[in-house]
């Protein structure tokens, strides 16, 4: 029998009866979106700053790429890549030229864009600059997060990724966020047997981390000294969201490995890629990577759109002075549970100082009240990341909101 939801409860009694406990989500029910706002089932209306983690920059149920969708849907929605398609050429031009590659290859998730990205770079390491195969390397972040499968939260230092998931995937070194000079040491000890250098630009997940002005182009340059590609997960900080189309724009870093996801698809359907030149796309040969649904028609159509309206709509510059009012009249707030506040464009973090034992779960559960929707990480740290199509009247009007919890714990 299938289930009509009449009430929030209802579906959260559904999801602890059914599903897996995989996730502990603030309690609201989502029902509706568009633009930057969410209503839940009893129609209460909220401003999204969580944006699905940055997967919805360009609003809730954008109508040029719900069109996009439904135009294909009726049409042909999956091939596969044992035949070709009228979409998979048209989008692999367009985004290749959007971002200035080679040669792009779709996948779906933005860890199956990690994992291929650590493939290619593995890949160039053992043909193109001749690592023994059983010896290849790939350095990588303390405090990173480039998603959940089992050899990417090998990298990780965050006992809730990887903790007893048995054993780890060898061919990987982690050094300290924001270190140029850590990176300088490990290459120059081991440069020899490594192919790359994976990072975020801005880390996410570790609570809006953004590293000193002139990190990455101080790595890059590093990795270009020792023949080592400069990867970037820019899955959660790319696609406008930094107020630049990639993070790694602010510094007029290139990167040699592009890892896109989450916004590259609208929020609609998953989309991810890794863009790279063809001295290392290339050396993947037909029918060594793949997946049933990388590059499928409606992913394909709907990123075109979704890619168009960033365009068309100036998000990059929107989130980018609109990050500047949310800094600094979050700044202005008097209040002791206001540790910090830090981002770049409309990727910010708000560090709560927990009063009365009062913390950031507490902040985000009367924000809710209130009607705004955000979620804390790593305990006290508050993600705020609202659709880049936000106006700036409504983006004052959230800030009121935030105010206004935070006082209610004076
Ligand atoms: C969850 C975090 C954010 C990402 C970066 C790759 C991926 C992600 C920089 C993988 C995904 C999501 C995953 C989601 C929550 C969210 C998240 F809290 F997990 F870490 F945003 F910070 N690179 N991030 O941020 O992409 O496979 O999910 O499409 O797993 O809880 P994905």
């Amino acid at each position: 029998m299938i289930e009509k939801i009449t009430s929030s409860q209802q579906a959260m009694d559904l999801e602890e009866k059914y599903g897996a406990h995989n996730y502990h989500p603030l309690p609201v029910v989502l029902a509706k979106g568009k633009g930057a706002k969410v209503w839940d089932v009893e129609g209460k209306e909220y401003f999204d700053f969580l944006s699905a983690y940055s997967a919805v920059n360009q609003g809730h149920c954008h109508p040029a790429i719900i069109k996009a969708m439904t135009d294909q849907a009726n049409r042909l929605t999956l091939s596969s890549r044992a035949f070709f398609n009228d979409a998979l050429g048209v989008w692999e031009k367009y985004v290749t030229e959007y971002f200035g590659y080679d040669k792009v290859l779709p996948m779906n998730s933005g860890a199956e864009a990690d994992e291929t990205g650590l493939k290619l770079a593995r890949r160039w390491g053992v043909v193109k600059k001749g690592i023994p195969n059983d010896k290849v390397k790939i350095v990588c972040c303390e405090g990173n997060f480039h998603g959940r499968t089992i050899t990417i939260i090998t990298m990780s230092n965050d006992p809730e990724s990887y903790a007893n998931y048995g054993p780890m995937t060898p061919g990987f070194i982690r050094i300290p966020y924001n270190d140029p000079a850590a990176l300088e040491k490990v290459l120059d000890e081991q440069g020899d047997e490594i192919a790359g250098f994976l990072l975020e630009p801005i880390q996410g997940e570790a609570g809006v981390y953004v590293p000193d002005d002139g990190y990455l182009k101080k790595c890059y340059d590093i990795c270009k000294k020792h023949n080592v590609l400069f990867m970037a997960d820019e899955v959660q900080c790319g696609i406008a969201r930094t107020g630049k189309m990639l993070a790694c724009d602010h510094e007029g870093v290139r990167p040699d490995i592009l890892i896109l996801g989450k916004a590259l698809g609208g929020g609609v359907v998953p989309v991810s890629a890794v863009l790279a030149d063809d001295d290392i796309m290339l050396n993947i040969k037909p029918g060594e990577h793949g997946s049933t649904f990388g590059g499928n028609p409606i992913a394909a159509r709907v990123s075109i759109a979704a890619l168009q309206v960033i365009k068309d709509e100036h998000l990059m510059e929107n989130a980018d002075r609109l990050g500047k009012i949310f800094r600094e009249e979050i700044g202005k707030i008097k209040s002791p549970m206001i540790e910090k506040v830090r981002g770049k464009g409309l990727l910010n973090a708000v560090i709560i100082k927990p009063k009365d034992g009062k913390e950031a779960w507490d902040v985000c559960l009367k924000m809710r009240d209130l009607g705004l929707l955000a979620k804390p990480t790593h305990q006290h740290i508050i993600r705020f990341a609202p659709p880049l199509v936000i106006t700036e009247a409504e983006l004052r009007e959230a800030i009121e909101i935030i105010k206004k919890a935070i006082a209610s714990f004076e």
